[in-house]
């Protein structure tokens, strides 16, 4: 198939969304002239979808809602921003700007994200164009963050298991770079660059994505066994890092995961990636392009609910997609090599890596990176990084690493860390320490109910049931969402909770410690005490029951609470 022949053979009906993007020339839309508009704080929709490629979103602060509405003010306009960088390693000084932009620009607070990245929460539209400029300049970028593009390139970020991660990590930034936008639009609105282009740009130009880019977005990630951190089979297209002796010889690459699905549509589900064979390194940026692709040929244009690549898999089959693959790569892919994950969550505190650095993982409850009374996270990371020579690594948990510290500074980051009382998490619950929750209220629109917020409390509730049942050193991974987006990916957890409505979940059970098992609907529409009422009998039983090393996820099944998941399709069985 054609580059250039894009909606091909979705010739079919398109949503509006396409037509934007198609009209956009290439990601411009009427960006520039409406971020120059003073009379509102909001941008049009239209500009708002291509807004997404550029690494934001319009939201409004939903808090303030009702009582704006009451003043007939217009919303709390504002914007988030996503900054990405593959892998989610950077420097101390990145870390420094990107403090520096919350401060100035944002809300006072960074976000780390389920996918490495960080977000900044309330920046007003008149401080866009400076806080991209200053992302920039510190040579991060928040281009292609969101939208119908490839996404933030996740990649295992702890080199203390095996010495192949620095290499690892190398393949991830060199993906992300081969599948960003290569449209100047970006460095015309936010960076100045002179329009070198006056009339429309060619398809030439874009020639992975052509003009109306991807029919959703789209997500990579690269695990090193035994950590599937990545939750690899969440990913479109996943690498599974394939090394012996401390030597990486390849990836098995796995194909058509995704977490998102709609309440009450039994069409829109969670679906697991499935490992189709094994490359070489060299290999990985042509596979990785050509599945791109497919998808962007082949997805569906005209309802973005069933956009993503695992419908595009399970509509017309696992083996038409290796075919497709096979056909454009000109080559097959091995057969797949054997591996083994054992957990998918991080591993807190000091550890050595393979290179005689140190590692320092820190426990950020659900990523947000703020001073509060008593505890000033967002000062003592500064203070590290104003001495820190080493880097700073985003883990896929919504954690950070603070990595390659000398043995020299070791010491010195040691004091801040004991100085600042921050934690590795060791003495919270291993429950609290395998947890997530995404952002939801009050910037998400999409939230039907809390999920960071709500979180920590539901966990000081949950962790006296482990004391009883004994059960505080168990590793039990728990997730929360506000809506079945699944942006923490909960359907990978032992636990999980997506929301329903204000205080009401849908409580699922069953995942694989591993990443490795979708979970189940146990219960629908409970809120708290009924949360609470189900899990005390159910850890009980669990403590008293479970046999050696089983986890919880096995046990819920082995003991009949839910059926096992293996595949997408038998989710909402
Ligand atoms: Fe997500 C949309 C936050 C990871 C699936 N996600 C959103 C938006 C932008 C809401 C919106 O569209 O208006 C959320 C912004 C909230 C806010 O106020 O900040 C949002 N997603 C997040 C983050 C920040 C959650 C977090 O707590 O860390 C994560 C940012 C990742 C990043 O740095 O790039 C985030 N989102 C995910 C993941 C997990 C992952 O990628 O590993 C998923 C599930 C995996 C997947 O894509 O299948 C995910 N987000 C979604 C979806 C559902 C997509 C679908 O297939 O239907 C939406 C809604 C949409 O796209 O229409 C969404
Ligand atoms: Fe928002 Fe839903 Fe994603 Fe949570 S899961 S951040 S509520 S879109």
């Amino acid at each position: 198939m054609n580059g250039n022949n894009l909606l091909s053979p979705n010739s079919a009906p398109h949503s509006d969304v396409e037509d934007i993007k198609r009209r956009s020339n290439y990601l411009r839309g009427s960006l520039a002239e409406t971020l120059q508009d003073r009379i509102t704080g909001s941008i049009p929709e239209d500009d708002n979808r291509l807004m997404k490629h550029h690494g934001s979103y319009m939201q409004d602060d939903r808090d303030l809602r009702n009582e704006r509405n009451k003043q007939k003010l217009e919303p709390a306009y504002q914007f988030m921003l996503r900054v990405r960088a593959a892998g989610g390693v950077v420097t101390p000084e990145q870390w420094l700007m990107m403090d520096r932009v919350a401060q100035k620009y944002a809300n006072g607070t960074i976000r780390l994200t389920t996918r490495q990245s960080f977000q900044l929460h309330g920046v007003l539209k008149w401080n866009m164009k400076s806080t991209i400029k200053e992302v920039n300049e510190a040579l991060l970028s928040t281009l292609a963050a969101c939208g119908d593009v490839n996404r933030n390139v996740m990649c295992n970020p702890n080199p203390y298991q095996s010495e192949i991660h620095g290499e690892v990590h190398e393949w991830a930034q060199k993906v992300s770079k081969h599948l960003d936008p290569r449209s100047r639009a970006y460095y015309e609105i936010w960076l100045d660059e002179e329009k070198v282009i006056d009339s429309r740009e060619t398809e030439e130009q874009e020639p992975i994505y052509g003009p109306v880019y991807l029919p959703r977005k789209f997500k990579i990630g690269i695990a090193v066994p035994p950590s599937n951190d990545v939750d690899v089979f969440s990913q479109d297209l996943g690498f599974i890092a394939i090394h012996e002796h401390g030597k990486l010889i390849g990836f098995n690459v796995a194909v058509g995961g995704g977490m998102g699905m709609t309440h009450g549509d039994p069409k829109t589900y969670p679906q697991l990636a499935r490992v189709i064979g094994f490359i070489t390194p060299e290999q990985l940026i042509d596979v990785a392009e050509k599945t791109v692709m497919i998808q962007r040929d082949y997805g569906d244009r005209a309802v973005r609910k069933h956009a993503r690549f695992k419908y595009t898999i399970d509509d017309r089959g696992l083996e038409w997609f290796v075919d497709e693959l096979h056909q454009r790569l000109g080559w097959k892919l091995e057969e797949a090599r054997p591996y083994h994950f054992d957990h998918n969550g991080d591993r807190y505190g000091w550890v050595k890596g393979s290179n005689g650095k140190w590692y320092f993982t820190l426990f950020i409850q659900n990523g947000r990176v703020k001073d509060e009374e008593g505890y000033l996270l967002m000062t003592g990371l500064r203070e590290i990084a104003k001495v820190h020579t080493g880097d700073f690594r985003l883990t896929p948990n919504q954690n950070l690493i603070i990595g390659n510290v000398s043995i020299q500074k070791k010491k010195k980051i040691e004091a801040i860390i004991q100085a600042y009382g921050l934690t590795d998490g060791t003495q919270y619950s291993a429950l609290r320490r395998n947890s997530m929750a995404c952002v939801a209220l009050p910037t998400c629109g999409l939230a039907m109910a809390e999920s960071e917020r709500y979180m920590p409390s539901l966990l000081d509730k949950l962790e006296l049931i482990l004391d009883e049942a004994g059960l505080r050193e168990e590793e039990i991974v728990i997730r929360m969402t506000g809506c079945p987006n699944g942006c923490a990916r909960p359907a990978l957890a032992e636990i999980s909770f997506i929301g329903k409505a204000p205080g009401k979940y849908n409580m699922y059970l069953g995942g694989g410690f591993s990443g490795n098992r979708l979970n189940k609907m146990y219960r629908e529409n409970i809120g708290e005490e009924e949360i609470l009422h189900e899990l005390r009998p159910m850890l009980n039983r669990y403590a008293k029951e479970r046999e050696e090393s089983e986890h919880f996820g096995d046990f819920v099944i082995r003991a009949g609470y839910v059926k096992e998941v293996r595949s997408g399709l038998d989710f909402h069985e």
